[in-house]
């Protein structure tokens, strides 16, 4: 582990990344035991290696795990990540409930983008948080528990600097307070995991995820330049990615709070920074008609 300057065997290698896991979930106090926690698992190598470190804590924390999987129509892709989110809930004994768009919209992400005239990966954004709040609401869970790990939330955290989006860097915390019984508390356990010790982590384990990247991921963004050169900075300067991180969140304090208040949907009394949420405006756009009520009966139904 070139950020530690360790060589470890694999028994070794595991117990370290479990135990670092384990220390974050205790430093910024993200789960509690009693607590019911709802895992998005989008099949790829965070949440599904996220879902099986947590299985192998629930026990000694002593907290119940739910998963969940939005399959979001995008063709042989979307088939193949509900393949391996099936078989994960199997192997570590999890319950899973899978949402389809399609059942929900009638249509998946392509269409959703193409009819609203919008980036695909910013309306996908909208429909997975929207889906992933609405169940953890009616599922009565603690924490939304996601698998964004160190390299993504430093890149994350850089890019708002960067574009001095500087209300928007408190979000980047490991862990995020919800409201009443509408907005649910988002945990981030791989918050001080090195991506590259995930990857390796899903090799030595023999864990299945979904290796191909979404065919409609943009690649020229700000976020994946910043990642690859993050990545060389690392490199050149081992353990300086970790450093940053644990010195953000002591400095969390020191950034200005976000000014949009959050208030209920008017139309469907999900979280929304305006009058009407984004799910709502956006199958509006695409379909004539918001959406956001159906989507809640559907979910309570399943529930
Ligand atoms: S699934 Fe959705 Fe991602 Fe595909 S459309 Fe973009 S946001 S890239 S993580
Ligand atoms: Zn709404």
């Amino acid at each position: 582990m070139h950020h530690s300057r360790l060589w470890l065997c694999r028994e070794h290698f595991n117990k370290f990344i479990e135990n670092r896991v384990m220390r974050t979930i205790k430093r910024y106090n993200l789960i509690r035991r009693g607590d019911r926690v709802l895992l998005g698992l989008s099949g790829g190598k965070d949440s599904v290696v996220l879902a099986y470190i947590l299985s192998k804590l629930r026990e000694t924390i002593g907290f119940k795990l739910y998963l969940t999987h939005l399959n979001l129509g995008i063709g042989e892709y979307s088939k193949k990540t509900v393949e391996i989110v099936r078989k994960i809930s199997e192997k570590i004994n999890a319950p899973l409930i899978i949402l389809d768009l399609r059942e929900i919209l009638s249509i998946g992400i392509p269409e959703l983008a193409l009819k609203t005239r919008r980036p695909p990966c910013s309306v996908c954004g909208v429909v997975k948080r929207y889906l992933l709040n609405a169940l953890a609401v009616e599922l009565k869970a603690d924490s939304i528990a996601t698998g964004h790990n160190l390299d993504d939330m430093v890149t994350f955290i850089l890019r708002e600097f960067l574009v001095q989006n500087l209300e928007q860097i408190p979000k980047l915390a490991p862990r995020i307070e919800g409201a009443e019984d509408y907005l649910a508390t988002k945990i981030k356990p791989l918050y001080e995991t090195y991506e590259e010790d995930i990857k390796k982590y899903a090799e030595l384990n023999n864990i299945d995820y979904v290796e191909e990247k979404c065919p409609l991921a943009d690649e020229k963004t700000i976020t994946s330049s910043l990642k690859k050169h993050l990545g060389i900075l690392e490199n050149k300067f081992p353990g300086l990615t970790i450093g940053f991180i644990r010195r953000f969140v002591k400095n969390l304090e020191k950034y200005p709070k976000p000014r949009d208040t959050i208030r209920r949907c008017s139309i469907c009394g999900m979280p929304s920074s305006g009058e009407v949420c984004s799910f709502c405006k956006i199958t509006q756009k695409a379909l004539g008609k918001p959406m956001g009520p159906y989507a809640r009966e559907y979910i309570r139904e399943i529930v």
